[in-house]
């Protein structure tokens, strides 16, 4: 079996690209290693970028996320028991942040593919990838029983942070030509979802001496909130009860507000970690989303960074099929690491700014409740914290920065 584009994962990145694609009139195969309700049911992602939701608008994806997700034009930043506004539409012209599930949006990507009619192949299982030098690369895999091999023009590395893709590159490269930049952090998220209506109109990143917690939401009925918890803490350390008198107690602020309570529908803890591969791909194999970079989640990069890869590789490949020119694919990496290494910087400054740390001392602890304080009364340093939350303007610029003269 040939295609002209083989994806790797189902998650929003080989969605979103197998969609671009589509509208181009270029075919590719999906493959993904899980089964259709792991993918759907998945709780990760809740913030849209404006850019990110611009673009689900653009190629027609954007129906429900406008019916049934939540514009937010403000977040709060909460500390000393008070809450902040932090007004992003007025300090960055109209922009906002949207609230919609990631399994929202991929519920939507997966319908827009069911009715194109291309290949999504779910359960799939021992892939991996072949003479990415070459002009005809293989993606073997079983599916059903039996083994298969596709050969592509291309292969897109869309499989997350613990997919066979970044290795493959890793090995491919002879680790030479690829580096890996790596930070964990000395912490995780505990986070549930549950059956309570939002107490606040906007999101709420709280600065507590007990340590970070987040407020937000998903619909009108449902809350998702997050704190912080060692790294390796064992969910099973705590209880339902536990848990709301941890976060009622890092929320509640002066004011009396304190987030609505309810029974816990799903919860889990997710470890912390800073990652980027550069560059993000190596011959004809590209790598776009998780698998080539993880931010933490405090800055709610991730998936929106994962948008922005796709929007970058599809127009390349679109390019290459319409012109057969190679140069935005050999300027990919460099488009689109550019982003990466702004978001990291934010997400990374967010993470730093809004929790403890294990090995801090005093002086830590007032210098980031110095910083909170400036950042609430600079209406500079408000308007860089909101251009950068509601999104950067995409830089659609292939070729490399130059390091010297
Ligand atoms: P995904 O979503 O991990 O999808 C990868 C897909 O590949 C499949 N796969 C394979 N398929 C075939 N063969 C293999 N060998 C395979 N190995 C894996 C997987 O099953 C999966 O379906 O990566 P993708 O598409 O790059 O998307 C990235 C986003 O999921 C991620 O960046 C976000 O969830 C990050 N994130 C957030 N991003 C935001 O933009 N805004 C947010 O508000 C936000 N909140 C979050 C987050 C991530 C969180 N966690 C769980 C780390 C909140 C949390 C708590
Ligand atoms: C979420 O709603 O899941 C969420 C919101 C903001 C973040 C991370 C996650 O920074």
């Amino acid at each position: 079996m040939h295609t002209q584009v083989g994806i790797i994962g189902a998650g929003p990145a080989g969605l979103l690209l197998g969609h671009l694609l589509h509208l181009k009139g270029i075919d590719s195969v999906i493959l993904e290693s899980r089964n259709h309700n792991y993918v759907i049911d998945r709780v990760r992602a809740g913030v849209l970028e404006q850019f990110t939701a611009d673009l689900l608008t653009q190629i027609g994806v954007g129906d429900r996320l406008h019916r049934e997700g939540m514009r937010h034009d403000s977040v709060y930043l909460s500390f000393s028991g008070k809450r902040h506004h932090v007004p992003l539409a007025e300090l960055t012209g109209g922009k906002a942040i949207y609230v919609y599930g990631q399994n929202e949006v991929v519920k939507d990507l997966m319908d827009a593919r069911l009715a194109t009619g291309r290949l999504l192949h779910y359960e799939v299982r021992n892939v991996s990838v072949h003479d990415i030098y070459s002009i005809q690369p293989r993606i073997r895999y079983e599916h059903d029983g039996a083994q298969h091999e596709l050969t592509c023009d291309f292969i897109a590395g869309c499989d997350g942070f613990h997919g066979i893709c970044r290795p493959a590159l890793e090995t491919a490269a002879l680790s030479k030509a690829v580096t890996f930049y790596d930070r964990t952090y000395p912490f995780g998220w505990l986070g549930i979802l549950a059956e309570a209506a939002p107490s606040s109109d906007a999101l709420v990143y709280t600065y507590h001496s007990r340590g970070f917690a987040l407020f937000s939401m998903r619909s009108p009925k449902i809350t998702r909130l997050y704190f912080q918890v060692p790294p390796d803490e064992d969910i099973r350390n705590w209880s339902d009860e536990a848990i709301w008198e941890e976060m009622v107690q890092r929320m509640s602020t002066c004011d009396g507000w304190k987030p609505n309570v309810g029974p816990i529908l799903n919860k889990n803890v997710t470890p912390m970690r800073s990652f980027v591969a550069e560059p993000m791909n190596a011959g004809r194999l590209y790598l776009a989303g998780d698998a080539a970079h993880i931010v933490p989640p405090t800055g709610a990069k991730g998936l929106n960074l994962a948008a922005a890869d796709v929007l970058l590789l599809g127009r390349a490949l679109a390019e290459f099929y319409s012109q057969g020119k190679t140069d935005l694919l050999e300027g990919y990496s460099h488009a689109a690491v550019k982003r990466v290494w702004r978001s990291q910087r934010f997400s990374w400054w967010m993470t730093q700014t809004l929790h403890r740390f294990p090995d801090e001392n005093p002086f830590d602890y007032q210098r980031q409740l110095a910083d909170l304080d400036y950042i609430t009364s600079s209406r500079a340093a408000l308007t860089s914290l909101a251009e950068n939350y509601v999104g950067l303007p995409l830089d659609v610029t292939f070729e490399p920065a130059r390091l010297s003269c």
